[in-house]
Parts: structure tokens; sequence; C-alpha cells
């Protein structure tokens, strides 16, 4: 059964790769390259095809801008089935913007240093792999370095996001009661995603009035940073992205320590490092809530509610020991009962709970590999292997979705994967669980 799901999952990234080098999420929903997809995307290509991994690196690198910043989607193709393309997003507003690849003016969590320790991990020629990562890392290096100088603007090792797309956790009822500060016009647009997926399943009309009016806002300025720390109506430090940057700055420092001669970078990242960890044990944790939870920096409260981004700082060895028991406790008394698949997206106890949208509670399958690997790191066995069986048991019952229903018995009466099908990296996660 195993292997027929791995079949599946590489005929899956087969058919979504595109001539120019770079895989695309899914079919008609999302017909370009996004960043933190690309990411899990090489990491199962790394399995059994190193070349294709390599590109999946590289075409997404080409299109960083002059100062670093990496976009979140790369239009290398032309393609109206999604809204909004380039000619919403118009990049070149930027006058450091990449001249060769039109682009999104938003980033998305800094997953590619991790990325490319793992692929070395798995790579059988280490040497080889050693080889293309040293003419890639100076990139990534390059990206850490544009967040720490532009994002962090209290000097808390902390960076902010300025756009729930972002996040990658797109219509989280985390951001709820930051669009009840904003009353942006209804715009006139015509919707592409719910041609492909249910409308119930995706994001509301006025929610992306929220979203496209906070771009609108960056455009007015040129997509400048400080602009936008000014200005944006949201500005948040979010504890999935942050910890992302974290585990991403300690895989830089074990490859350019593994590389050699970058003596001024490792102690670069050991200084970035320290701080972040620090400011993030400091300001993120609600010990009330036993989890990690967001801020926001525009209106200067914490958001107290917990997500499945609660627990991803335990992949980034954040918490002490004492912290990773109250977290695992709170995760397995919220969202861990026999009747649920783990991990709900957010908290299934809360009246902000959706079992079927999107963000908004359904199981995703890179949160589930990110909690996999914390857990196991923290020693959590037993509930991290049971994170990658119910990951197993939801793609062999409904197929490779974007996500799914966390509540069991509604398999009784129907089915419980929503979103796109045919997704990458749900292909390209479950290769690697199976193979751990
Ligand atoms: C979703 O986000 C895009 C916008 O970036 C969308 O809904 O149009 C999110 O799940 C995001 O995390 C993901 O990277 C993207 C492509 O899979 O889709």
């Amino acid at each position: 059964m195993k292997e027929e799901l791995i079949i599946k999952a590489k005929e899956i990234l087969e058919a979504n790769f595109q001539e120019g080098g770079f895989t695309i999420p899914c079919q008609g929903l999302y017909p370009f390259q996004w960043k933190w997809d690309s990411g899990f995307i090489a990491i199962g290509l790394a399995y059994y095809n190193i070349k294709n991994a390599k590109r999946e690196i590289e075409t997404l690198l080409n299109a960083q801008w002059e100062n670093g910043f990496i976009p979140h989607i790369v239009f290398h193709n032309d393609s109206d089935t999604y809204f909004p393309g380039a000619d919403f997003h118009k990049s070149e507003l930027h006058p450091l913007a990449s001249k060769e690849y039109r682009s999104t003016g938003m980033a998305q969590p800094p997953v590619t240093g991790f990325v490319l320790q793992k692929m070395l991990n798995i790579a059988e020629d280490k040497e080889d792999m050693l080889q293309f990562i040293d003419t890639q890392i100076d990139k990534v290096f390059e990206n850490h370095k544009y967040f720490y100088q532009h994002r962090d603007i209290h000097n808390e090792g902390l960076v902010y996001i300025y756009h729930n797309w972002e996040s990658g956790t797109d219509n989280s009822p985390i951001w709820d009661d930051i669009w009840k500060t904003m009353d942006p016009p209804k715009y006139s647009f015509e919707r592409r995603d719910t041609t492909h997926v249910d409308p119930s399943q995706r994001p509301s009309k006025r929610e992306y009035d929220y979203y496209l009016h906070i771009i609108e806002i960056a455009k007015e300025h040129n997509y400048d940073d400080a602009k936008i720390a000014e200005l944006s109506p949201f500005l948040v430090q979010d504890p999935l992205f942050n910890a992302m940057l974290i585990k991403s700055n300690a895989a830089l420092i074990d490859l350019y320590e593994k590389l050699g001669n970058n003596k001024e970078k490792v102690s670069q990242l050991k200084k970035w490092q320290e701080k972040s960890i620090k400011g993030f044990n400091a300001k993120l944790y609600d010990a009330e809530l036993g989890a990690y939870v967001h801020y926001d920096l525009r209106n200067n409260k914490p958001i107290r509610f917990i997500s499945s981004s609660s627990f991803a700082p335990l992949y980034a060895g954040i918490p002490d020991m004492e912290r990773a028991k109250q977290m695992v406790n709170t995760m397995m008394e919220k969202f861990g009962g026999e009747d649920k698949y783990l991990c709900a997206s957010f908290d299934p106890t809360s009246d902000r709970f959706n079992p079927k949208k999107y963000w908004r509670g359904p199981v995703w399958i890179n949160l589930n590999w990110i909690l996999f690997y914390g857990l196991k790191s923290y020693g959590f066995t037993k509930i991290a292997e049971r994170v990658k069986q119910d990951s197993i048991e939801l793609v062999e019952k409904e197929g490779f979705y974007e996500y799914f229903d966390s509540r069991k018995e509604i398999r009784k009466t129907e089915a419980g994967g929503y979103g796109g099908n045919n997704f990458s990296w749900s292909a390209a996660l479950l290769i690697d669980l199976i193979n751990n």
C-alpha cells in the first residue's frame, strides 16, 4: 500500500512539474511557483529526482530581488486561472525587484534554509549536493539579512509579516480581529479559486477585499518596507513564520560550517539566532494557554488563539523541555481526542473553528510534517508517530488533497478531503514521512 502511495505521489509531482523547471502546487487552482510550496516539493523530489529538486530551488532563487527579498509567488508563466496575478501585484513598482521575473511583493515562511539541509540529508551523493548548496546558500543568507534589516522594527529578533498571505495560513481565525479594524472598499474583481473549489471551503468575498486592500496600500508606496511598517493595518509577529526563520538559521549555520571558509556569516547567523530565540520565548509564549501565540504589532497586543502554528516552534527547538511538555498537553487536550485526526489547523474547541474551510480548521500535511519532526526531536515519539500515521491514513482514505477534515465520524457519510486535489506538497511530504 505504501509503495502505491509513493508511486501516486511521484505521478502527481511529475504532472505538476512545468517546463520552466518548477512545480505548481496544483493544476488550475495554483498555476505558478509558490515559495514555501517549492521548498516542500524539493524535499520530496530529492528522494528520486535530484536534478529536478535542484532546479526547483534554482528557479525560485533566480527570482530573488536585489535587496535579498524572495517573493511568495513567481509568475514564470502566464495563466488566467488565478487571481490576483502579476498585473495586480506589480512587483516592478519596487526599484530593486527582479527585472527578469514578475512576482508578488510579499514573502512566505522562510523554509529554504532547512530545505537545503534536508536535501543534503536525503541525497546519496553528499559531495555533489554540497557543491550545489554552495551555489545557492548565499542567496538564502541574503534573504535572512533582508528580514533582520527590514522587518525587525523594534530590534527584538522577531520579524513581522504585513499580509495574511505571507503567513501561509491565509484565512486563519487569528486574523479576524484585525479585519474588524479595517473597512476596505468593496472591490469588484473576478475570483478564480471558487471556479476550481467549492466556495464553502475557501475564503469569503469580503475576506478578499481585506487581502487586496493591504496590497493596494503597499503598492501606493512601491512596496517600500519602512512605509509598509508604518502604514499596513496588518502587522504581525507570527510564531510559524519566525520559527521557520530560526530553523533555517540553524540549518545555514550547519551548512556553512560543512562548507568551511564562512566564519563571518556563521558568526552573524549565530547572533541573529541567539537574539531571535530569546525574543521569541520572551514575547510569544502564553503560559495560560500553554502555547505560543501571534502578536499584533499594529494594535500592540497578543492574539490569544491556538492554531497549529502555535506548536511549530517545536520544530525549531525554541521551547525548553518544560514548555514543550505544556505545549504537548495543550495540543493533546484540544486537538488530540481519539475522535480526531491530528492536527487541526485551528483550535477545535473554539467557536471560530470551521472543519471544512481552508485554514480555519482542516488538517494540512505541511503543518503535520513540521509537527512530526518537532515532536520527535523532543522525544514525544508516540505522538509524533500518530501525526505521521494520521497523515498517511488521511491521504490513503481521501487522496492527495490540499486539506482534510479532522473529524473522524464524518467519514461515515461523506468524504473529508477538501480544496485542490493532486496537491504537490501533500505528495512530496508524504514521500518524506513514509521514509522516516
Ligand atoms: C494558499 O495561498 C494562496 C495565496 O498565496 C491562495 O489561496 O491563493 C495557501 O495555502 C498558501 O500557504 C500556499 O502556499 C498557496 C499555494 O499552495 O495556497
